[in-house]
């Protein structure tokens, strides 16, 4: 890898098995080519923003990319289409959402791309798994102003334990 940069990745569902969905696109995105994991948040659950259906499942990860921006937005997409995503309308109720957070300190606004991410700084759902694993990042005013919004992470999952 030459050149690489941090990426910051938000993910979201609410449809179907959220929180294995979740984890499975952490997973597909540590896979990726030129790219490492480097930091993944537990999981949390959160009641719709601006959006329907049920709780959200919500995660963020880092991740060491040397994919351009484009290219990794590209291929989180690619991994939202395998996981089922539809769009049938804005902000509709999704088995899994990719959303590009940040990258590096990059500011980016194309027609298909903004970054950093326009609402990120209004949702406690990101901010709080962000905060979780890179808290320079989040300020304590931002997080006082998502305060009311409730956010709660979910038990570690026991996957690993034997039966008893
Ligand atoms: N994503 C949205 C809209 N509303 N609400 C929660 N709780 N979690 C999300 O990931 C979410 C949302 C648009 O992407
Ligand atoms: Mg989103
Ligand atoms: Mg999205």
């Amino acid at each position: 890898m030459r050149e690489s940069v941090i990426a910051t990745i938000g993910l979201g569902a609410n449809l179907g098995d959220a929180p294995a969905t979740v984890r499975a696109a952490m997973a597909s995105i540590a896979a990726l080519a030129q790219t490492q994991l480097v930091l993944s948040s537990r999981l949390y659950a959160s009641a719709p923003v601006d959006s329907s259906g049920p709780d959200y499942v919500n995660a963020v990860v880092q991740v060491r990319t040397g994919l351009s921006a484009p290219k990794l937005l590209a291929e989180l997409q690619s991994i939202e289409l395998a996981a089922g995503r539809e769009r049938p309308y804005r902000n509709a109720p999704r088995t899994l959402d990719l959303d590009l957070l940040l990258y590096g300190h990059a500011q980016i606004s194309s027609p298909a791309l903004t970054v950093p991410h326009p609402r990120m700084q209004q949702r406690a759902f990101v901010l709080l798994p962000l905060a979780e694993i890179a808290p320079a990042l989040v300020g304590a005013a931002a997080l006082a102003a998502v305060q009311d919004q409730t956010v709660r992470a979910l038990p570690d999952t026991l996957e690993s334990d034997p039966i008893s």
